[in-house]
């Protein structure tokens, strides 16, 4: 009976192995045969009913069916992963001769460009890059900088205010207002960083751009030191032949003032379309710092003397790389950015 019985059980297992092709269908057929509920489990349940004296045998028959199914099942496990590997590798044929992707790398942007050209010529000169914070009080923007509480850039039309006393920085300026209290003389620094002002987005003006601010402070620093030392910035940035002219302008913060232009990169001061026919190009602003902004910052301006510029950074960008539109620095367009 029990033989008969068993006998059933492992020519039906080896049958349903047999006809099984994926492993999920054959850890089906595993379960319903040695599962806890499975066909050979009831029969070892069964084993109570059989007489004491024949349990050795059956024992013995029930566990060489369950080993006889075990292999089978082993076996189809082997042979159905290999099938499924092997049909796995078809599928996922790699042709070779393919010609290869091309790896796409990152640009440096190229205000990232002129800024690192920049912070070279000046960190040459035995500057320091100091940076400071992009929200600020608005002492530090304005009032410190001699800037009247009456001044137009004051107008909320050109400033983003945070509240009563504090802003968007509209200038790196603020910076140096804080070393200078830092009252660590002399001091020899750029500030380069972001800067924001209520503008209108057009082919020259954003929102938020970029300006690099130096600043000198030391005792005898004379405008001639301020000249020399843009002049050379001029020369190593634009190259050995660049002239600069300075041309006499007001700023609250400095005393006297100008504007410095140099000699068009393009036509050497003859007169081209990159300069409009001028044959020079605006690129800073700058002056001898205001005695009232030293002495605010705690600074004696009877014993040390300073002098600062401001620098666009997109400016120099734009004519370095011969860019006509502000615009195409902040549209992140892979097409344009690819070329530099
Ligand atoms: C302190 C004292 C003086 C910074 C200066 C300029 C002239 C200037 C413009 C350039 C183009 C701003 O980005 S721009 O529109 N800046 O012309 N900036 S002097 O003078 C300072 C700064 C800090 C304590």
């Amino acid at each position: 009976m029990m033989k008969e019985k068993l006998q059933e059980i492992r020519e039906n297992a080896l049958k349903q192995i047999e006809s099984t092709n994926t492993l999920e269908s054959l850890n089906d057929v595993r379960v319903a045969i040695l599962g806890k509920k499975g066909e050979l489990t009831n029969v070892l349940k069964g084993m109570r009913d059989v007489a004491p004296e024949d349990r050795p045998v059956v024992g013995q028959m029930v566990n060489e069916t369950r080993e006889k199914i075990e292999e089978a099942l082993d076996a189809a496990k082997t042979a159905i992963a290999s099938k499924v590997r092997e049909e796995q590798m078809k599928r996922e044929v790699i042709d070779v001769t393919l010609p290869a992707k091309k790896n796409k790398i990152g640009h440096p942007h190229p205000n990232t460009l002129a800024l690192d050209e920049v912070k070279r010529i000046f960190t040459g000169m035995g500057y320091e890059v100091v940076d400071g914070p992009e929200v600020e009080y608005d002492y530090y923007n304005f009032e410190a900088l001699n800037i009247p509480a009456n001044h137009p850039a004051k107008d909320e039309q050109d400033t983003f205010y945070i509240n009563d006393k504090v802003v968007l920085r509209t200038q790196t300026s603020p910076v140096q207002v804080r070393q200078m209290e830092r009252g660590k003389l002399p001091i020899r620094m750029i500030a380069p960083g972001r800067v924001f002002r209520a503008d209108e987005v057009d082919a020259t003006h954003s929102p938020c751009f970029h300006q690099i601010e130096g600043m000198v402070i030391d005792k005898n620093v004379t405008f001639s030191d301020l000249k020399g030392t843009l002049a050379e910035f001029a020369r190593e940035l634009f190259g050995p032949e660049t002239k600069v002219k300075f041309r006499p302008h007001h700023f609250p913060f400095t005393e006297p003032s100008a504007e410095c232009d140099v000699t068009c990169f393009k036509c050497g001061g003859k007169g081209c379309r990159m300069c409009k026919g001028e044959g020079w190009i605006e690129i800073l602003g700058c002056g001898m710092i205001h005695p009232r902004v030293l002495e605010m910052s705690g600074i004696d301006p009877k014993e040390y003397s300073g002098f600062a510029f401001g620098i666009g950074l997109e400016r120099i960008a734009l004519l370095k790389d011969e860019i006509d539109d502000m615009r195409l620095l902040y549209e992140n367009d892979i097409r344009f950015l690819d070329q530099f």
